[in-house]
């Protein structure tokens, strides 16, 4: 008789593996999403933790966050500012206020500035990618720091100027990778095209964010997809939040998730992108969400934002932004209960230089070969 000897996956050896730098199958990235056992959530992070300390010590990077124009022309059903609902305060920053809100972040102490907008028709025309070209020149000028920017979908044309001004990274979260579930949340987009404009950017030589959303009716399955996607695009920073209703949305009535969800997937990104980064954002939970999202291995805090300047959040529009708890100030004391380090605007520097220049030499081998 022929013994059929069924492989028990086993959470020990997943871990092991993960940590000796091995590539975890899909069956084992759905047993990770699927833990729910105390003691088991607390070994994953636990290893979460230990890839990152590996790659980077006890530093964390953290950037902060300009939402300059709350316009936009999609009609995203999870988002607050789609273009149907009345209910947000829509504002478009002039330069000088964009200017002034970077530099007091840049003051504070954040390593990069990220420039977010909804997707503008102002900012997508000649003048306005022009325009917003000058804005990413005058704040790597005035801050000297590197520039994130995150418009929605870019053409290769506005890539290509705000490139040539000094951005460094384009980020555009896909939020699934279910080619279904996507015409359900980002209604009348095109999934190729979102997807397309990080390639492009990559190809460019700019740094390249993708990232999910969790909570949006999305299946263990998706989410492991999602994640083998990501591993395609080589994006080098990678993240996922949990979905916030938005009064006013067609998604108003939907539960807010279990943040475990979030967490196990901060985690298995750690795992299976030791170096990437992955980012704790305070536009979910705030300060109190900080914390656990940084126990599971998350090594950038995201959404810092200045108070009193009339700057929104996107998940979170207004929480804890004039109480000052989005701000430097405000996680320090977080980072230092956890035994962890504000990350030098060097270490920063280095970090995204490498990967810039490594970038580069793999565009001119693909050219060349
Ligand atoms: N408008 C641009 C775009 O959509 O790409 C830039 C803004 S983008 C950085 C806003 C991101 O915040 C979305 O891609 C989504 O991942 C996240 N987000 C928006 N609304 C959210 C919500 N209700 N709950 C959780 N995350 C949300
Ligand atoms: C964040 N609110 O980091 C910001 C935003 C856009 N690149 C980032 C979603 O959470
Ligand atoms: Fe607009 Fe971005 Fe919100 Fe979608 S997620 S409605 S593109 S601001």
């Amino acid at each position: 008789m022929i013994k059929t000897i069924r492989c028990q996956i086993s959470l020990n050896d997943i871990l092991d593996k993960a940590l000796n730098g091995f590539v975890l199958s899909r069956e084992e990235v759905i047993f990770l999403l699927k833990l729910s056992r105390k003691q088991d959530l607390k070994e994953l992070f636990r290893v979460a933790r230990l890839i990152r300390e590996k790659h980077f010590s006890n530093k964390i990077f953290l950037y902060g966050f300009i939402y300059f124009s709350t316009w936009c022309r999609n009609d995203c059903s999870f988002c607050f500012y789609r273009r149907t609902n009345s209910l947000p305060h829509r504002y478009r920053k002039s330069p000088e206020e964009i200017l002034q809100a970077a530099v007091s972040l840049a003051n504070s102490g954040v390593h990069l500035i990220d420039l977010t907008m909804g997707e503008d028709p102002y900012f997508r025309d000649r003048k306005g990618v022009a325009e917003l070209a000058h804005i990413v020149r005058e704040v790597k000028r005035l801050t000297n720091l590197h520039v994130m920017i995150s418009p929605g979908v870019a053409s290769e044309k506005m890539l290509q100027e705000v490139m040539k001004a000094g951005a460094d990274w384009y980020a555009c979260y896909q939020e699934t990778h279910n080619r279904n579930l996507f015409t359900k949340l980002r209604l009348s987009q095109s999934y190729d095209l979102r997807y397309h404009s990080k390639k492009t950017a990559l190809e460019l030589g700019m740094l390249a964010e993708e990232g999910i959303m969790v909570g949006v009716g999305e299946s263990w399955s998706d989410i492991a997809t999602s994640l083998e996607k990501m591993n395609m695009l080589g994006a080098q920073q990678v993240r996922v939040m949990s979905f916030v209703p938005q009064d006013g949305s067609a998604m108003s009535e939907w539960p807010t998730p279990n943040r475990q969800v979030e967490l196990k997937v901060i985690a298995i990104l750690r795992l299976l992108f030791h170096d990437r980064l992955i980012p704790a954002s305070l536009d979910v939970d705030g300060i109190e969400g900080l914390q656990a999202r940084l126990n599971a291995g998350a090594n950038v805090i995201t959404s810092l934002i200045p108070p009193y300047m009339g700057l929104a959040g996107v998940a979170q529009s207004t929480k804890d932004i004039n109480q000052g708890a989005r701000t430097v100030k405000g996680i320090l004391p977080v980072l230092k209960d956890l035994d962890l380090k504000a990350a030098s605007k060097k270490e920063y520097k280095n970090w995204v230089l490498n990967k810039r220049s490594s970038l580069t030499i793999h565009c001119m081998s693909e050219i060349g070969g």
